[in-house]
């Protein structure tokens, strides 16, 4: 087996509202509670990793990794609009510097999907005043943690808005034509398939009538613009423009800290014919977000497969393909095609931040793993700058509107008594460290 130089990051990611557990001031919790929810559960006490994180990062060392992805909660640090937490802040200090004990490096996102509920109240992640927002608790929060950092990721899957109404629409379309055939030919679950995070595409659509008065009731607004709502194009130049003054904010501070936003990006492959569908897919999900990440120091790369595209749009995956949980199709090869496609036109470094699988067979994690990994080695023997490989997830954790069904961790969790029980997919992770 091929092992890393060193100094490559080698590690695994988690999500604040994911693992931590009773977020009870962000906008997900509130979703989770709604009678409208689109939440298959809510997510409670998750994985206890506020209270467990020494443990959980112990884990990741005698595994032998040497890094740790994780987010601060900007609901739990700013939980009324402009009055900071510090006891909240200096909670991530702890973590941060329980990474270096245990000879990890922190590499830290300020914005992992889940918003606080107030900003909802303001527009969410539609409103211009976001911009100013979200610099100010990156300001706050930076200012706190800022002199431990190398690496920050200012938002994570800065793009995942704009797939979520790429979905939606071509949801709609199939659903338009499945009323004028009387029968589909194409179900909508393959729909939500593809969007490389848990929603359930299908309830989102179905509740919006029901959804609107109870948001009223709830954010103060009919829309509730949450971070994975379906942006329109105002709302990703919002995104690039928090990204961007979160940048500006980092850079005054500590000059030094590397900083990039993270990209969810799936591996396009055209089928015949579907060349320029595969080309606009491309463009939509990487190629216009390069102003905004052009001075960036680095880009994280999210990738979790493939997908097929024809002159129709999206295909499902091959006839006897092997499917995840998620119902992706099973294919550790896209990291690497990926990788050499964001190389060619991004000239910062990469960090694979997120890659991963959900499935109840860990000697399936282990394999794609092996295979994503000889995929990331042939890139860097290439020459290509890939300084680091996350894998998505630490934890078996709360994988959204999809609750606690899909397993992407390396560890095992016994919810009933927070359990820990590491998989062998952990240590065969840890044995690719140089
Ligand atoms: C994502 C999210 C993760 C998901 C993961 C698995 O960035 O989409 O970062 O929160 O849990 O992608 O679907």
């Amino acid at each position: 087996m091929d092992q890393f130089s060193p100094d490559f990051l080698i590690g695994a990611a988690t999500a604040a509202h994911q693992v931590e557990g009773n977020n009870t001031g962000s906008d997900c919790w509130a979703m989770e509670h709604m009678e409208h929810t689109t939440y298959n559960e809510p997510s409670l006490d998750a994985v206890d990793h506020y209270h467990r994180y020494r443990e959980d990062i112990r884990l990741m060392a005698e595994a032998g990794l040497n890094a740790y992805r994780f987010s601060t909660e900007w609901a739990r640090i700013e939980p009324e609009e402009g009055r900071f937490d510090e006891a909240e802040a200096l909670h991530y200090l702890d973590v941060i510097r329980c990474c270096r004990e245990y000879g990890l490096e922190p590499v830290v996102t300020l914005h992992h999907f889940s918003s606080p509920k107030w900003l909802i109240t303001k527009g969410g992640w539609e409103a211009e005043s976001t911009v100013e927002d979200f610099a100010r608790y990156t300001r706050y929060i930076v200012g706190k943690l800022g002199s431990e950092l190398r690496y920050i990721c200012t938002i994570n899957e800065a793009n995942m808005g704009i797939q979520v109404a790429a979905i939606a629409k071509r949801y709609t379309l199939q659903m338009m034509a499945k009323a004028a055939r009387t029968q589909a030919d194409n179900g909508p679950g393959r729909s939500d398939g593809a969007v490389q995070a848990g929603f359930n595409l299908e309830k989102m659509m179905a509740g919006a009538k029901g959804a609107a008065e109870e948001n009223l009731r709830v954010f103060g607004v009919e829309k509730a613009e949450n971070f994975t709502s379906m942006r329109t194009l105002k709302g990703d130049q919002i995104v690039c423009r928090a990204h961007e003054a979160a940048r500006a904010v980092i850079r005054e501070l500590y000059p030094a800290i590397r900083v990039g936003l993270t990209l969810s990006l799936h591996d396009i492959q055209a089928v015949e014919g579907g060349e320029a569908n595969a080309e606009k897919e491309w463009a939509d999900e990487f190629t216009h977000y390069l102003p905004c990440i052009r001075e960036d120091d680095f880009l994280g790369v999210q990738n979790y497969t493939r997908t097929l595209t024809g002159p129709e749009g999206t295909l499902p995956a091959p006839e006897g393909a092997e499917l995840t949980q998620m119902d992706y199709e099973f294919y550790p090869q896209a990291l690497e095609h990926v990788i050499r496609r964001v190389a060619a036109d991004f000239e910062g470094d990469l960090l694979v931040t997120e890659n991963g699988i959900a499935t109840n067979d860990d000697s399936r994690r282990s394999a794609f793993i092996s295979q994503a990994l000889s995929g990331v080695h042939s890139c860097i023997r290439d020459g290509l700058p890939v300084r680091g490989y996350f894998h998505w997830s630490l934890l078996d954790n709360f994988e959204w509107q999809k609750g606690y069904s899909m397993t992407f961790g390396l560890i095992a969790v016994d919810r009933a008594t927070q359990t820990r029980y590491p998989k062998e997919s952990l240590s065969f992770l840890g044995s690719f460290r140089g």
